[in-house]
């Protein structure tokens, strides 16, 4: 049996930074939809940290419990790490403690929407975490095609509620940027969306990109290429020294 990595089982680790078990749920139900028949979907919740990220305190706790599980999946030996948070949190901090590729889900979809139009609009949660993002495109060096961050202003343990009408928000905010914004693509800025991106997309005519499922086919490209993440320079693994466990 041929074991190149083009051809062995592909174990994602799809990790979901806060504690919210129901979250996962709806993470993981995405990732599986997205997935290859050869890829195997491990969802994993946060043991550690806020039920939610919705801003730079809740991201720093996050990252503790995220490295947990990322930790965790490579134990499973896990082929790939996916962190199922609009924010990235810690995301160089797990790619310095693996070998594995790790894919945040804001970089996969702002990627992928690179891919697919010219500029394109973000639309996620708080307004007041709009300059997360932000700060994400400036790192990706993605800021120049991306118009702008909106946000419906929804919190992100209200997306699942009917009362919070975030369909209706979400379309409504999509129908504007797609007026005023001058792109050809939206993406989610919330894990808590990605069931949401299809119907978006087929009621407006554009690619919405949802990226949990963007950063599971990423990863599968990448461990079908053989590539790891590397262990050279800063991303190397962290300098052995006395550490609290965590
Ligand atoms: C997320 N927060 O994807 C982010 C998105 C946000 O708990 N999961 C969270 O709205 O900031």
């Amino acid at each position: 049996m041929d074991q190149s990595p083009r051809n062995s089982e592909c174990v994602i680790n799809v990790i979901n930074p806060n504690t919210t078990e129901s979250m996962t749920a709806l993470i993981a139900q995405a990732a599986r939809a997205s997935a290859s028949p050869r890829t195997r979907i491990v969802g994993r919740t946060s043991s550690f940290g806020p039920a939610s990220i919705e801003g730079h305190y809740d991201e720093a706790l996050a990252t503790i419990g995220l490295l947990k599980a990322v930790a965790a999946g490579d134990a499973e030996g896990a082929s790939a790490h996916v962190i199922a948070c609009f924010g990235d949190p810690g995301l160089l901090a797990a790619r310095e403690i693996t070998t594995a590729p790790v894919l945040g889900i804001a970089e996969a979809a702002m990627r992928a929407a690179s891919f697919v139009a010219t500029h394109f609009s973000v639309v996620t949660t708080l307004s007041r975490t709009r300059v997360i993002a932000e700060h994400l495109l400036r790192n990706y060096g993605l800021e120049h095609i991306c118009r702008r961050v909106r946000a419906v202003d929804v919190a992100v343990l209200d997306l699942d509620k009917p009362e919070s009408n975030v369909r209706g928000l979400l379309l409504g905010e999509c129908r504007d940027a797609l007026t005023h914004d001058g792109i050809g693509a939206i993406v989610l800025g919330c894990a808590g969306m990605a069931d949401l991106a299809e119907e978006l997309s087929i009621e407006l005519g554009i690619p919405v990109i949802d990226g949990v499922a963007a950063a599971v086919r990423f990863a599968e490209a990448l461990v079908g290429l053989g590539l790891k993440t590397s262990k050279y320079g800063d991303l190397a693994f962290p300098i052995p020294k006395a550490r609290t466990p965590i």
